[in-house]
């Protein structure tokens, strides 16, 4: 945490104040009615307001739970004390220069994470088992069956080494690939290579073949995934040209670069959850590229059951004088 965001004691007595949601989503997982029921379960003797249509005083508002709010909207609330967010990434509260200096706080819990396990597994085995290859040979009827290697000649390299990406890799490794990782400062993983830095990057880089990228969008992070960290990947493995996997967000790659390393053999195949644009247009390439997986930003779905429980906890906790969980360093922007 900065040093300039205080972590609030708990006033005691302290009134309940009103928990407001502002969701902004569209998608079905993210109905701002159905947060409002579940939060309404969890969080009983304290009022739970739906922005924009709820009638109230901003005053009342102590703790806002939020996904991609406008900006400014989280600054009409004078004694806000908590942000939560309702998701692992912050990126989009963090481009609101109005945001309150109160504490923000993530979402980190097995359920999310597990979710991305999955997703990272699932692309990782896709690749390395030339599913492509494969599903393109049944839709043409073709009887042919290539070399498989095993997951023991495969190096994946995990971008990242926090709740998501350190859970991902120990999969990966109980899965039989040789597993590498990098995160900003030293980090320590049975069986994971841990390099860290952008002074370890390259060595990093030098030794995967399929890259998974599970890094926060930051200054520092963006359009990391571009064609000269694409050149350095290692080429020797049975798997040949290398893969990336994205599904920390758009802003991380360079789409134009993908798309070019991926037409000129720089890289074999690429699975992403993310783009830089969401939804992504209808004319965009990567819907019908034949080297792409492409998933519509749901690697790892917020659940309101799981999230609502957590941030209600977190409520509970905080007023009662413990720290909060998961407080994201703003300095760091993560
Ligand atoms: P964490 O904050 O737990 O981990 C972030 C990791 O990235 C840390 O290991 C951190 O290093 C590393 N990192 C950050 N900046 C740098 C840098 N400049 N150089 C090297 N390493 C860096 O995040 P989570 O694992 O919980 O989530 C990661 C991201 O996944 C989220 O920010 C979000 O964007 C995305 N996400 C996507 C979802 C989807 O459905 N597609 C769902 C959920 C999340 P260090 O360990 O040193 O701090
Ligand atoms: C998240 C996401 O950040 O769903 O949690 O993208």
């Amino acid at each position: 945490m900065s040093p300039e965001i205080p972590q609030y004691e708990a006033r005691i007595p302290m009134n309940k104040g009103a928990l407001a949601l502002l969701v902004h989503g569209g998608t079905e997982n993210w109905s701002p009615e159905r947060w409002k029921r579940r939060f309404d379960d969890v969080c009983r003797d304290r009022r739970v307001l739906l922005l924009p249509d709820a009638a109230f005083d901003p005053a009342d508002v102590h703790y806002a739970a939020v996904w991609k709010p406008d900006h400014g909207e989280l600054a009409a609330f004078p004694n806000l004390r908590v942000i939560f967010n309702l998701g692992a990434g912050v990126d989009a509260l963090m481009a609101d220069s109005s945001l309150p200096r109160v504490p923000l706080v993530r979402v980190a819990v097995e359920d999310l994470t597990g979710r991305m396990t999955e997703y990272v597994a699932l692309h990782v085995l896709m690749h390395h088992r030339q599913e492509l290859y494969l599903r393109d040979s049944q839709r043409r009827k073709r009887w042919a069956p290539k070399f498989q290697w095993p997951a023991s000649a495969i190096s994946v390299g995990v971008m990242g080494l926090g709740t998501l990406g350190a859970n991902a890799a120990h999969a990966l490794r109980h899965l039989g690939f040789r597993v590498s990782g990098w995160s900003r400062s030293q980090r320590q993983i049975d069986g994971v290579e841990c390099f860290h830095g952008n002074a370890q990057l390259d060595a990093f880089l030098g030794r995967t073949n399929i890259l998974v990228c599970l890094l926060p969008l930051t200054p520092d992070t963006r359009q990391i995934l571009n064609r000269e960290l694409f050149a350095k990947l290692d080429r020797s493995s049975s798997i040949g040209a290398p893969v990336v996997i994205n599904a920390g967000r758009g802003g991380l790659q360079d789409e134009a670069d993908i798309l070019q390393c991926l037409d000129d053999g720089t890289l074999g195949s690429a699975s992403l959850d993310v783009f830089a644009s969401e939804p992504l247009p209808a004319d965009s390439r990567f819907w019908t590229h034949p080297k792409v997986v492409l998933t519509p930003h749901n690697a790892a779905d917020t659940d309101p059951d799981e999230i609502s429980k957590y941030v209600a906890r977190q409520i509970e906790r905080f007023e009662a004088g413990a720290r909060l969980e998961n407080v994201v360093d703003r300095g760091r922007g993560y």
